[in-house]
């Protein structure tokens, strides 16, 4: 149903369109979906520890919906003592406004004992691997899981069966205590991973005290069978390298969400939220007999910290060759193996950089239609406490680092309905800084340009007289749209070097590329690394572009972006959208009050 209202007010209102009519979703209304997300004691991998949990499993349970469709997914905060949002990673442009679930960017979080009915849509050529997670501090550690958006008709590839690869670490110390001790003055660095995660399992050698709760995963296949493998970083810090034994190669179909024509690969190195999808050959019968198993390891380690911790799955095959004796043991799923099966190779900087090709053409933008460059300086400070600067700014959503720090008051998309005249980014002001308006602390972007991001890391600065100059890897991710991603290099970042790297290359659309480092460490202030985007300029609303190492993100690594005009971006006017404009607003439910929701949805098509 398309419901217009045809308001004098209307004619008033310079950036106003259209109004819509609030939804009670009392026991009348049915969501898709439903997540539910508790904090309690659980013990992961031999830990235990205060966790935040979707659904009680970890993963939270995979969520399949479907492509040319709104979806409503409610998600309610059980917790007692935290926030929550839910962010729909790497559905670009398909949430409607206050469902991206970015707290203090495009919505209030979703108060303690209460729920929120997300608005989500699934365009055309969206089907592919995503995941959802909490946006709030530490938690998406934890509370996520897979996001399956359905092909309408027959993928292009064939396959028998799909298996999902999810990966997370696990840490010992509770989420909210991380968040202080990077919010700390001095730093209290939570530690390094106390274990990986595949499909929620591990058997960690990190202190683990509860043996009961240590299991390898297995992954079940059968003999012959072709399989389309979901990987999915759902990761914290560290960068994933892994392999399987005896199954050396292997195809990538689809990058965040995109299918690209098949690339061949034996492993694959994941920054958190990258994802993967790629065609795995199970072996026949006669293969299995020569091998004379059918269990074999996933391997899967760190790399780009201070220690490389490893860990393992199994790969399964049934047993339908009817193999007997020592060829149809399995492995124990409660210890690792005696020696790690594989050598892997050391971080492969710019791994399947300008090697993935789209599997249609994807309307890359060259350099000539490019309107406008924004170079982004990303630098950790080191002193009694630790930063990490985005052109001299850090932000997060609670933060308290002392230096440069941007917290908002309020959503800036709240800010953007409260005062327009106060808080909408100064565009001519933000151009002339390089990009970030300086008011707002905010990078605006017109609809309709071209948008180039260049990614530089400087060697850190030091203020305490330590040594300096130190560089880390960092996973940048987009929200609201896709970039199509132009690659990286080390050193100095040089407009003719990536002119000269692309060509003859077909960039992919992406929603997480990684900024290597290339050395651990360079000169103070030294420019080292870099990686460039290209975005087309056409998803109105608040954005948020960050690093996706969640240590980082808490200790300032993020910032906003405003694609469009007010009139753009506010299309339903005050008072529709009063709900949404206050923490704990009526378009959250709880156990006595049914919310009262807008539906953007009906907005489509007018
Ligand atoms: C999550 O749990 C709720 C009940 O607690 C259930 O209704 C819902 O279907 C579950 N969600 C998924 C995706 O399995
Ligand atoms: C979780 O365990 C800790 C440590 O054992 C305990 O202090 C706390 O009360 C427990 N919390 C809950 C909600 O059970
Ligand atoms: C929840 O969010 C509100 C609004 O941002 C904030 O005032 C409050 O402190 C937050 N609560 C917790 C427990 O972080
Ligand atoms: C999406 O695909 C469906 C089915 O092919 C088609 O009917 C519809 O027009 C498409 N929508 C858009 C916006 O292209
Ligand atoms: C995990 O945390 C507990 C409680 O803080 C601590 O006693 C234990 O040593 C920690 N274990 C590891 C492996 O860090
Ligand atoms: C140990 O882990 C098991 C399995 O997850 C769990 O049932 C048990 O309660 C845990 N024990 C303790 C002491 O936490
Ligand atoms: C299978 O993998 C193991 C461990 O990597 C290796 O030692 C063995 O040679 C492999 N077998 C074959 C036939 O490749
Ligand atoms: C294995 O045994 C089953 C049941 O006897 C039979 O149907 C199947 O064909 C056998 N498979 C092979 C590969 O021999
Ligand atoms: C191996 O494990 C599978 C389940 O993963 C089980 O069905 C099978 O019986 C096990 N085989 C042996 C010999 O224990
Ligand atoms: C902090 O911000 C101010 C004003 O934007 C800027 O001049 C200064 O360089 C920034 N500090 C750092 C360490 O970047
Ligand atoms: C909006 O902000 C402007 C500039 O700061 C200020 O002059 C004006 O009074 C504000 N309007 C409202 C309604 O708060
Ligand atoms: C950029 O690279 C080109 C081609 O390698 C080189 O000629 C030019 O000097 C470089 N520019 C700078 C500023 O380093
Ligand atoms: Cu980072």
């Amino acid at each position: 149903m398309y419901l217009v209202r045809i308001c004098l007010a209307y004619l008033h209102l310079i950036t106003v369109a259209t109004s819509l009519d609030t939804h009670s979703h009392d026991d009348s209304f049915t969501p898709d979906a439903v997540l539910r997300v508790t904090r309690q004691n659980t013990s992961i991998g031999g830990i235990n520890r205060y966790t935040t949990l979707v659904n009680n499993s970890l993963p939270g349970p995979p969520l399949r919906i479907p492509e040319n469709q709104v979806v409503w997914i409610r998600v309610y905060n059980d917790m007692t003592d935290d926030n929550l949002t839910m962010h729909w990673h790497g559905l670009a442009q398909a949430a409607y406004p206050f469902s991206d679930g970015t707290p203090l960017a495009s919505q209030w979080p979703i108060p303690p004992l209460h729920f929120f009915d997300y608005e989500l849509q699934t365009p055309n050529d969206t089907a592919g691997s995503y995941y959802y997670h909490s946006h709030v501090g530490f938690q998406t550690s934890t509370a996520a899981g897979p996001l399956i958006v359905e092909d309408p008709v027959a993928p292009p590839y064939e396959f028998d069966g799909e298996r999902i690869i999810f990966l997370q670490e696990f840490w010992n110390h509770t989420d909210q205590e991380i968040v202080k001790g990077l919010e700390s003055t001095p730093l209290n660095w939570p530690g390094e991973t106390n274990g990986w995660l595949i499909n929620g399992k591990t058997i960690s050698d990190w202190g683990a005290v509860n043996r009961s709760s240590e299991a390898l995963s297995v992954i079940d296949i059968e003999p012959g069978k072709k399989y389309r493998f979901r990987c999915i970083a759902a990761t914290s810090l560290s960068l994933a390298i892994f392999a399987f034994e005896n199954h050396t190669s292997f195809d990538i179909i689809e990058a965040d969400g995109s299918y690209t024509q098949p690339n061949t690969v034996n492993l694959l190195q994941m920054g958190s939220g990258q994802r993967y999808d790629v065609l795995f050959q199970a072996k026949t019968c006669d293969e299995l007999k020569q091998l004379g198993k059918l269990d074999y390891y996933m391997q899967l380690e760190s790399r780009e910290r201070l220690s490389v911790v490893t860990n393992y799955a199994v790969l399964r095959y049934t047993n339908s060759c009817n193999f007997t004796g020592s060829a149809a043991k399995n492995v124990s799923t409660k210890s690792n193996p005696d020696e790690p099966p594989l050598v892997l190779p050391p971080t492969i900087n710019g791994f399947l950089d300008y090697a993935l090709k789209p599997i249609i053409p994807n309307n890359f933008p060259s350099a000539s239609e490019v309107t406008r460059r924004v170079i982004i300086n990303i630098q950790l400070i080191e002193d009694q406490y630790y930063t990490w600067l985005d052109n001299g700014i850090d932000w997060t959503e609670d933060g308290s680092d002392p230096l440069n720090h941007t917290t908002p008051a309020e959503p800036y998309l709240v800010s953007l309905y409260n005062n327009q005249t106060a808080n909408l980014p100064n565009y001519e002001a933000a151009v002339n800084a390089g990009g970030l308006d300086p008011v707002t602390k905010t990078y605006p972007a017109k609809i309709g340009e071209v948008i180039e991001i260049v990614f530089q890391q400087l060697g850190a600065h030091t203020y305490d007289g330590e040594v300096g100059g130190s560089l880390d890897f960092h996973p940048w991710h987009a929200h609201g749209n896709h970039f199509w991603d132009a690659g990286g290099g080390d050193g100095v970042w040089n407009s003719s070097v990536v002119e000269q790297q692309l060509a003859g290359t077909q960039p992919v659309l992406r929603d997480t590329t990684i900024l290597y480092r290339y050395n651990e460490s360079t000169g103070v202030d030294e420019k080292k690394g870099w990686r460039v985007w290209r975005l087309r300029i056409d998803d109105p609303g608040v954005w948020m572009v960050h690093c996706h190492t969640l240590q980082h993100m808490i200790m300032g690594m993020q910032t906003v972006w405003v694609h469009g005009d007010a009139k753009d971006i506010l299309t339903v006017p005050r008072p529709d959208v009063e709900g949404y404009l206050t923490y704990g607003g009526n378009v959250n439910g709880n156990s006595s009050h049914a919310p009262q929701v807008l539906h953007f949805s009906e907005l489509d098509g007018a």
